[in-house]
């Protein structure tokens, strides 16, 4: 992508409305912008970040099994009258009425419309386990949407719902997306930490959030420390293996950890004063199992082989897109930026032409620009005419991996620079040799 034909609207000065890092930084580097209260666009460069935070959710799901669908935003009433929430939820849920003047709602989660997907034709104990998931914006109109993306009204959910014959099988069908989240939060840089969780509207009694720590965040978390040295669980993990994933989800429940709601004082203080760590943290997953709250309401029953009718257990798992942006950021960048995890940066390189215009530089940067495009790397080719200190400043706060800086110093000895966003560390090299290193 050439910058010069891209739309990447970077602020020079600091939002004034941004209270924390993140959303500051998101402003800045032109990911987003909001629209109105708690409701935001993603602009191209926040795109390809969520683009790619969805993509290792979706791997990540598919090899635990669940399956992909999507289901609308706009809901019936009728569906929540049945299960009983429609009076529940109460105001953050967002009513709206269609021109026959029909009740409808813009869906805050879907335990209702995927029950009612599966009552309508599954039938059978043979067809479980069963676990559907989608990636769809949800609204919750939240009484203090804030720090951008991290709180907002509308927001992306991957939703995942499964459901079981019995509750041993739902507890496997809970650890595997337990598991999932293990790896799915590892790929993205972050070590998130089980919690025991308080359910709230979606109900059920065995609840885990996944927390990051971070000093913004909006939950207070007690644990032990020993959480970082646990491992996270291998790509090759069976996830039809019961007892394996009992193990990973038992190991990983064997120390304390709880949110504030769920805090037992006592129990915390049993740990070792130097392993206790009083923290706050971002939730970037919620995973529940409830039994029969919605099939029992909702009349989503299997015949089982009793030959007789059987409530199927079933369980929801979240994970936020749009609001793990923000927590990665929270969790990897300096003052002059964003530092992306390789696998969520929204190029894996910038070119950055330090004097364009200059043959030298510009047949250097076509050279490199056209090479790594060809290997297939996502390149961010900076050939705008600003002078090189706003370009460097620019990369810095997009926070790409890897900027390949060439200067008419360099150029004319064949070479180039090479600089690290992370360490700051700088190479001196021929372009065929940053080719090779980069393509390699
Ligand atoms: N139906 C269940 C699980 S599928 C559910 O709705 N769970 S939840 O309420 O805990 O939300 C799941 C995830 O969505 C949260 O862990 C969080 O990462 C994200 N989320 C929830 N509310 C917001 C919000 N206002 N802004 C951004 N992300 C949110």
């Amino acid at each position: 992508m050439r910058l010069s034909r891209y739309f990447l609207p970077i602020l020079k000065e600091n939002p004034k409305e941004a209270e924390i890092v993140s959303h500051r930084l998101m402003l800045r580097a032109g990911m987003i912008r909001q629209q109105s209260q708690g409701i935001y666009s993603w602009l191209p460069l926040g795109k390809r970040v969520l683009d790619k935070v969805n993509a290792i959710i979706r791997e990540e799901q598919n090899r635990a099994g669940a399956i992909e669908l999507l289901m609308p935003t706009l809901q019936s009433a009728e569906l929540w009258q049945e299960s009983g929430r429609y009076e529940d939820y109460g105001k953050e849920m967002l009513r709206i009425k269609d021109r026959q003047e029909r009740p409808m709602l813009y869906g805050p989660t879907n335990e209702e419309m995927v029950t009612d997907i599966f009552r309508s034709s599954v039938k059978s104990y043979k067809d479980l386990p069963l676990n559907l998931y989608h990636i769809q914006l949800k609204f919750r109109d939240e009484i203090r949407p804030r720090f951008g993306t991290m709180r907002s009204r509308e927001f992306l959910m991957k939703d995942a719902y499964s459901f079981d014959l019995t509750q041993d099988d739902a507890i496997h069908s809970y650890n595997k997306m337990f598991a999932a989240y293990l790896r799915t939060f590892s790929r993205l840089g972050l070590r998130a930490i089980p919690m025991r969780a308080d359910t709230g509207p979606i109900g059920g009694n065995h609840s885990h959030e996944f927390i990051i720590l971070a000093d913004t965040g909006e939950s207070e978390v007690f644990s032990h420390k020993s959480f970082v040295d646990f491992d996270i669980p291998a790509e090759d993990t069976d996830f039809d293996d019961v007892a394996g994933l009992q193990a990973i989800f038992d190991k990983w429940t064997s120390v304390y950890a709880a949110t504030s709601e769920m805090h037992d004082e006592a129990a915390f203080n049993a740990i070792p004063e130097t392993d206790r760590l009083s923290a706050r943290g971002i939730e970037v997953g919620h995973i529940f199992y409830f039994g029969t709250k919605y099939s029992e309401p909702m009349g989503a029953k299997v015949q089982g082989p009793d030959g007789k009718e059987h409530l199927v257990h079933m369980g929801s798992y979240g994970i936020g897109p749009t609001r793990l942006v923000p927590a990665i950021i929270e969790a990897s960048h300096d003052e002059n930026g964003i530092i992306w995890p390789d696998s969520v940066a929204p190029f894996d390189c910038v070119v950055i032409n330090m004097k364009t215009g200059d043959a030298a530089c510009d047949a250097a940067c076509d050279r490199l620009y056209g090479a790594l495009t060809k290997a297939g790397k996502d390149v961010l080719y900076d050939d705008t005419d600003d002078r090189a200190g706003t370009k460097f400043a620019t990369a810095d706060l997009i926070g790409v991996p890897v900027q390949i800086i060439a200067g008419p110093r360099s150029v004319a000895n064949g070479e180039i620079e090479i600089k690290d966003r992370k360490t700051g560390a700088r190479e001196t090299m021929t372009i065929e040799a940053a080719i090779n290193k980069l393509v390699g």
